[in-house]
């Protein structure tokens, strides 16, 4: 099968680490490819960026649907463009944040959101109340890190471990879900030095996507996410119009 893994963002760095995790869980039979859009923000930090991503997402899909793209993943926190994207697929599309919380709800009774930027807290609850996960999710903390200094700042995995010791103490959480795809390469590290499961939603969106493939399940054709009505859009956003 194959899988696309879409980085909402235009950071190339990014989608390579990316497309490591999730080539690391998949099974010997996918072939898991990351891509990211040309255009669009480097990184998606508030609700202007992540509105400003979604063309270039969806411009992903709609390619990924002409090469034969088995099922897709959204790599970033905020599952931008989730249900558009549903919209254009034949197959599954699950979003970080989605597979994440639902993983952590099967480990515990209560888990901790750890994410970058404070400002992008209120997405993550809204996320926690759409997939109805509010009883599982006991807080949002973010590390006041923006989400391209994950890399370059030599501090970070120092500042994110204590965040989510924090997390667990503060919210009593029994597990942490990271609130950034470029936090995936630090799932383990991170879980070995706070003793407690970390949950990194690559990981976990690859092999949900994976296993409903596995399983001859696509995305339903009917209702809400059947394909939508054919249009001619103007302007900049022309060739957009299906
Ligand atoms: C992400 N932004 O996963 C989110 C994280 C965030 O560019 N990739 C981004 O802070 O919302």
């Amino acid at each position: 099968m194959r899988l696309r893994v879409v980085n909402p963002n235009t950071t190339a760095a990014m989608t390579a680490k990316i497309e490591q995790c999730a080539r690391a869980v998949a099974g010997p039979g996918t072939l898991v490819e990351a891509v990211h859009p040309e255009m669009g923000p480097p990184s998606i930090e508030s609700h202007y960026d992540e509105a400003l991503s979604v063309p270039g997402l969806l411009a992903e899909i709609a390619w990924g649907e002409e090469a034969g793209v088995d099922g897709y993943v959204i790599a970033c926190f905020g599952d931008p463009g989730l249900d558009a994207a549903r919209e254009l697929a034949r197959g599954p599309v699950v979003g970080i944040a989605e597979a994440a919380m639902h993983a952590a709800s099967f480990l515990g009774r209560r888990f901790a959101v750890v994410t970058t930027l404070g400002r992008t807290s209120g997405r993550a609850w809204d996320l926690a109340e759409r997939y109805g996960m509010q009883r599982f999710c006991a807080g949002v903390h973010a590390c006041e890190i923006p989400v391209l200094e994950l890399d370059t700042n030599p501090d970070a995995r120092k500042i994110i471990i204590e965040a989510c010791r924090e997390a667990l103490a503060v919210d009593d959480a029994d597990s942490i879900v990271l609130g950034c795809a470029g936090m995936a390469d630090l799932c383990r590290a991170i879980s070995a030095e706070i003793d407690a499961p970390v949950i990194d939603g690559v990981a976990a969106a690859t092999l949900t996507v994976e296993s409903l493939v596995r399983l001859g399940l696509r995305k339903s054709g009917r209702g809400e996410f059947a394909t939508p009505p054919p249009k001619a859009y103007r302007g900049f956003l022309r060739e957009f119009g299906l």
